[in-house]
């Protein structure tokens, strides 16, 4: 069946929509669609390669259950394999309480799931277990929106990167990760030659290339970097003293706390001169309108929270929020990573951007819930905990949808242990297998993109709906009818939606009169218009594109607040054991654990394995060449792969992307290498940074990435037939081996 329709992109949170054209089995071309607010007609190489990761050899069709993790999966119809699992999750209930259960979900699901799992798990369970990829990913930008500004949110749009003077991206490689957007910026300065361009990263990456400035930070060293430039705006008398006084709080504080600081001690921390810093304030300054991009750089460390602070400061201090143009924009990594936030599947979130500790939030939800009391008031594991309460046995069954933790957590041997001490691991994927299918009990087959209907928030605030194009092949259904059924299977009430706008437009009824106020944009009128920007209060209201227009911010006196936040080292640092700082991200041409890109012939050409990038000094003094292979130990593991020699990484530092898992080779991945340290209070784990050491493989050595055990392994083996020989006839087993 041949069809040509609209749709959202699944990857990455610019919220792309796409025009498709072909069938499930072949599509033949994919189209940015023009009048599409987020990329206006621009699209991605992985955009365009999305038919290719439809009706694949390895899509999962039917649930599949094994009864013990020795067998292989049998093919199984819905209800067993849901009776299979509700039997289990009522009996650890009954025995360990609601705590020993979790659902690790991912801001790959769409909204009206994710309002699902936070009803089922949070309401009818009792259990706020309930957390998400994102708290890899969005956590600390959360904790810092709300910490600074009184709510989550990003309070700017798209359109502000046109009208910014000067556009500081620090912590995103926004060519490769967000790349409509770096179109747009691209396009942007062609129009106007004058908008400044600054790049903050310690990798000179294809986004750092197209600066007008570009800042090689050390990596861990940014907020003594923003704490410098504070320093340095106050002294240029760069203070917008009229918003300071009128919409902030704390400004004395900050200016003492700033003031106090050591300016050398803040520029050898940052690595940076002092006319670098000062280059940056001038610009500042000079910008009618400021605005800043930023990403995983700032959030994945176990001080992504004040990083943000300290880049929000900024802004205050300057009045740059709040007006077109300006302000500081979180970008998110997955399509919905923003719905997740808002239908509350974060541990310590509810819907319409409620917390759990919060005594009337609780209450108002339970009164939607028609279920008092049913909240638990302490916030549920993160991510990490989760894995970390597996290992101890705390939590007894994970439910794991969307995500791909076997590859994308930090200390994967750790997070192997766990998932094989859990008492019940049910993965819901729309692929077999996959590093974390590959240790569950029960599979359940989701209805991947495309197969569904499909309800997202993008970074911008935009609320985008799209149909359903092709038949779901199999028995496989959307993500949010599989967790109505399992709730239904429990006997449990309020699951019986017939349609995904039921379930759309209960969960806006929560956002009500919040900063998130989604109430105007039902179901109806989504169909209608496919976009809507929140909030969006009424069935008339248009949209609202930019927040805190008024000034006005969701804290208790209306203020923005000012946090001084001091520089504090990574966990881990370099020392004479593990001399080199480990950076891992992202490529252009993949999409994380490569579930779907690696199907794409065209994008395996451009990336075809994973490598280890250093800086030529480092590469000499190893006798690494391009292309040698090295060995990566960290404390918690090892890996092999090929040496990329580029002067792009600073001397000491190294980056490995993480897309490759165990399906690519065994034990190889680079998050065998990180540590799994979390912040204090957004519990994001450091990703951005561990400490490895390296060491050329020698050729005779050899064998591949994964190991490289290849002549050994001709080694043993021949010495394993020789004893097999003798075991099966005992008899002497041979001269003697040192001759002294
Ligand atoms: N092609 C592609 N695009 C994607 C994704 C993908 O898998 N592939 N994933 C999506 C997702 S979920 C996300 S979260 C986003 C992530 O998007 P980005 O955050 O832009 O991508 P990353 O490569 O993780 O890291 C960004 C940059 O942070 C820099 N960095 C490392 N340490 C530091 C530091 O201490 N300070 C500063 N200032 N910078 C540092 C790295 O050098 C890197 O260039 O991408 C989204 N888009
Ligand atoms: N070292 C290191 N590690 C990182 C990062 C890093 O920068 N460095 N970044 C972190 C970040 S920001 C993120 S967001 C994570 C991402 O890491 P993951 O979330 O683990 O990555 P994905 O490969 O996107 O996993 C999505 C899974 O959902 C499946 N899937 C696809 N479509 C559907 C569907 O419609 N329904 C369901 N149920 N499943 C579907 C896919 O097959 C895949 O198994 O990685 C984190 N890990
Ligand atoms: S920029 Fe992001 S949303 Fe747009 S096509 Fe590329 S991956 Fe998809
Ligand atoms: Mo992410």
């Amino acid at each position: 069946m041949s069809v040509v329709g609209e749709s959202i992109c699944p990857y990455c949170g610019v919220g792309c929509r796409l025009r498709i054209e072909g069938s499930a089995e072949h599509v033949s071309r994919v189209r940015g669609v023009e009048t599409a607010p987020a990329n206006r007609g621009l699209l991605c190489a992985k955009g365009a390669q999305l038919g290719p990761t439809l009706w694949t050899a390895d899509r999962l069709t039917r649930p599949q259950l094994r009864l013990s993790r020795c067998d292989p999966f049998r093919a199984t119809d819905w209800d067993t394999a849901l009776r299979f699992i509700a039997e289990i999750v009522v009996n650890l209930r009954n025995t360990y309480g609601p705590e020993a259960l979790a659902f690790y979900g991912s801001g790959q699901l769409d909204t009206p799931t994710v309002y699902t799992v936070a009803k089922l798990f949070k309401g009818c369970l009792g259990c706020n277990n309930t957390d998400s990829n994102s708290r890899l990913c969005m956590a600390a930008a959360v904790a810092g929106y709300r910490s600074s500004l009184g709510s989550d949110g990003p309070p700017c749009c798209y359109d502000d990167i046109d009208l910014a003077d000067l556009v500081l991206i620090i912590g995103s490689n926004l060519a490769e990760a967000h790349p409509v957007l770096f179109d747009r910026l691209r396009a942007s300065k062609r129009r106007r030659p004058e908008q400044q361009v600054v790049v903050i990263d310690p990798r000179r990456t294809p986004t750092a290339e197209a600066a007008d400035l570009y800042l090689p930070v050390a990596p861990g060293g940014d907020i003594a970097l923003l704490n410098a430039l504070g320093r340095q705006l106050l002294r240029i008398g760069a203070v917008d003293w009229a918003f300071v006084a009128a919409h902030t709080r704390g400004f004395d504080e900050y200016r003492h706390f700033l003031l106090s600081q050591e300016p050398e001690e803040l520029l050898a921390v940052a690595g940076l001169s002092a006319s670098a810093v000062s280059q940056l304030a001038e610009r500042i300054s000079r910008a009618g309108t400021f605005l800043s991009l930023y990403c995983m750089g700032l959030n994945q460390s176990t001080v992504g929270m004040w990083k943000n602070n300290s880049l929000i400061n900024l802004h205050l201090l300057t009045g740059q929020i709040g007006k077109p143009g300006a302000g500081p924009f979180s970008l998110t990594g997955q399509p919905n990573a923003m719905g997740g936030r808002e239908a509350g599947l974060l541990a310590h979130q509810l819907p319409g951007y409620r917390l759990v500790d919060h005594a009337d939030d609780r209450r108002e939800v339970e009164g939607y819930w028609g279920r008092p009391g049913s909240i638990s008031p302490r916030p549920g594991l993160t991510a990490v905990e989760m894995f970390r309460a597996l290992e101890k046995g705390q939590l007894k069954a994970i439910w794991i949808a969307g995500t791909n933790p076997a590859v994308s957590l930090p200390d994967l041997h750790h997070v192997r242990r766990a998932l094989q001490r859990a008492a019940l691991v049910v993965v819901q994927d729309a692929y077999h297998p996959t590093e974390t299918t590959q240790l569950a009990d029960v599979i359940l087959p989701a209805a991947p993109w495309g197969e569904k209907e499909w309800i997202s928030t993008n970074s911008e605030r935009m609320i985008g709906w799209s149909p359903q194009l092709f038949p779901a092949l199999g028995e496989a259904l959307p993500d949010w009818q599989i967790l109505a059924r399992f709730a239904q299977t429990l006997g449990l009430r309020g699951f019986d939606w017939g349609s995904v706008d039921e379930v759309w437009d209960e969960f806006i009824g929560l956002t009500r009169g919040r900063l998130c106020d989604m109430s105007g944009a039902t179901s109806t009128r989504l169909r209608a218009v496919t976009n809507l920007q929140w909030p969006c209060p009424s069935p008339d209201h248009p949209g609202t594109p930019r927040l805190y227009l008024d000034r006005r911010f969701p804290t208790p006196d209306g203020r923005a607040v000012f946090l001084p936040r001091n520089h504090q080292e990574p966990r881990e640092l370099p020392d004479h054991e593990f001399p080199f700082v480990l950076t891992t991200g992202r490529l252009y041409a993949h999409w994380h654990t490569l579930t779907r890109t690696a199907k794409a012939d065209k994008l395996v050409r451009r990336s075809p394995g994973p490598f280890v990038e250093i800086n030529p000094l480092d590469a000499a003094r190893l006798g690494l060449a391009d292309g040698d292979l090295v060995q990566l130990s960290s404390r918690r593991g090892t890996i092999r792969l090929p040496a990329r020699v580029r002067p792009g990484v600073s001397p000491g530092m190294v980056f490995v992307p993480f897309h490759w898992g165990d399906l690519f080779a065994e034990g190889n991945a680079a998050n065998y290498l990180t540590i799994s340290a979390i912040g204090r209070v957004a519990k994001q784990p450091e990703l951005k940074f561990c400490a490895v050491s390296l060491e050329k493989v020698a050729a005779a050595a050899g064998g591949s990435a994964g190991g490289g055990t290849g002549d050994l392994t001709d080694l043993l083996g021949a010495i394993r037939s020789r004893f097999q020989a003798a075991l099966a006839s005992p008899g002497g087993t041979g001269q003697p081996l040192c001759q002294t």
